[in-house]
């Protein structure tokens, strides 16, 4: 596996000079200060590949080339950003990126509700919640139909009985302004922008803004919502053919529906579904073992055999499941995923696939410095430290070898 980082620029305050001293080989970034549907010019793209470059790491992966809204839920303007997505595509390989991750997840691109909520050990990790979700939901976002859908409730994948609507008033007998304004921001303010997401952290009216997105998927089935996907997908491979671009989408994260929203990457039903509808090899998966493993539905080392080879980009990471069906983010060596064999898995079957360690706890002074939530320094450079060591053996037991990058050979 190629050890990649998700980094968000020159404005990082992860800086490459620090990425450099941690063995890490490839990075995973995007021009983030394009507005989304906007062409990726060649310029653009080699100003950022040559910073990169100049630190004697490449530019791996592209996370994400955003696929703006009116393309998932087929707007008037679907073919012109088509076009431009396109373009964007030829002037990446023009530049010698091939690697392409994105999402189809309408609205909001990622959800949790605690980015701060405690382990055993001090640190903090993401948290995903259902109860302050359907809060937000219910009283906050004030979804129509929100209290009816919730109130026949049933936790994806398990078999637990969970009286949503009884948890939504205990909590809201203890709601307070302060709290409310935090789950608004965590909920679709501060996981949203810095992916590129639809709300930014200077936008006034965040919730409004939410509204009104969500109004734009009014009457967008699963089924509508799929054939969508297929329609931009066959658009882009014929350049994607030409240019050698392998397309991988991100798993949606978390793995069900939620607001009222159609979900189409939540399991292998769906992913079958994808990689079936338009069967071409650059059509491929970004294997989140993150987002996987947050479904109680899904086997992540029984999904790694299937779809290793329609696999282009691997994130490492692992959810844990409360028995409520809540979650939250695990060791890199415990959790559902079995990240030892995935690596195992892939290593195997698809070697030398760009890897990133995903999310990473908040620990000792990460919490001050203002990282991007789920983006700590210090926590994923302890997982990435943990996987690197994953790596090295499982590459000795197959004979494969491992380069450990940065010290003398
Ligand atoms: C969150 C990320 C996602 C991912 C996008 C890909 O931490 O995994 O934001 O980058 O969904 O398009």
């Amino acid at each position: 596996m190629e050890k990649t980082w998700r980094w968000f620029g020159k404005k990082d305050k992860i800086t490459l000079a620090m990425l450099k001293q941690i063995g890490v080989e490839g990075i995973v970034t995007a021009l983030h200060d394009v507005p989304n549907g906007e062409v990726w010019t060649r310029e653009m793209i080699r100003d950022l590949r040559e910073y990169i470059e100049g630190f004697g790491m490449r530019w791996s992966v592209v996370e994400s080339l955003p696929v703006c809204e009116s393309i998932k839920y087929g707007g008037p303007d679907r073919d012109v950003l088509i076009e431009n997505y396109k373009e964007s595509l030829r002037n990446l390989s023009a530049e010698g990126i091939h690697t392409i991750c994105y999402n189809f997840m309408p609205v909001l691109d990622w959800a949790r509700t605690d980015l701060e909520h405690p382990n055993p050990n001090g640190t903090t990790n993401l948290y995903f919640s259902y109860s302050e979700f359907a809060y937000f939901d219910i009283y906050i976002a004030g979804r129509e139909g929100a209290r009816e859908e919730w109130a026949s409730f049933k936790v994806p994948g398990l078999d637990v009985k969970r009286d949503i609507l009884a948890e939504v008033e205990e909590l809201r007998a203890k709601m307070t302004p302060e709290m409310e304004h935090k789950l608004v921001e965590n909920i679709i303010v501060r996981t949203q922008g810095f992916v590129s997401g639809n709300i930014r952290e200077d936008d006034e009216h965040p919730i409004e803004l939410f509204r009104q997105l969500l109004s734009l998927y009014d009457g967008i089935t699963k089924e509508q919502l799929r054939e969508n996907m297929r329609y931009f997908l066959e658009a882009i491979m014929p350049v994607c053919e030409e240019c050698g671009m392998n397309m991988c989408v991100h798993p949606d994260d978390p793995p069900f529906p939620v607001l009222g929203l159609p979900r189409i990457v939540t399991s292998a039903e769906d992913i079958n579904w994808f990689l079936s509808a338009v069967d071409n090899p650059h059509n491929g998966l970004t294997f989140c073992a993150g987002s996987l493993s947050a479904g109680a539905q899904n086997d992540v080392v029984e999904m790694a055999r299937r779809y290793a080879s329609r696999t282009h980009f691997v994130h490492l990471r692992s959810c844990h499941i409360f028995e409520n069906g809540d979650f939250t983010e695990a060791s890199h060596l415990g959790g559902r995923a079995d990240i030892i064999e995935l690596v195992r898995i892939f290593e195997k079957e698809n070697p030398g696939l760009p890897m990133r360690v995903d999310h990473g706890m908040t620990m000792f002074d990460d919490a001050s410095k203002g990282y991007n939530a789920g983006y700590s320094f210090l926590g994923r450079m302890f997982a990435m430290g943990q996987v690197q060591g994953i790596l090295a053996t499982v590459d000795r037991e197959l004979g494969i070898e491992y380069k450990q990058t940065g010290f003398y050979e």
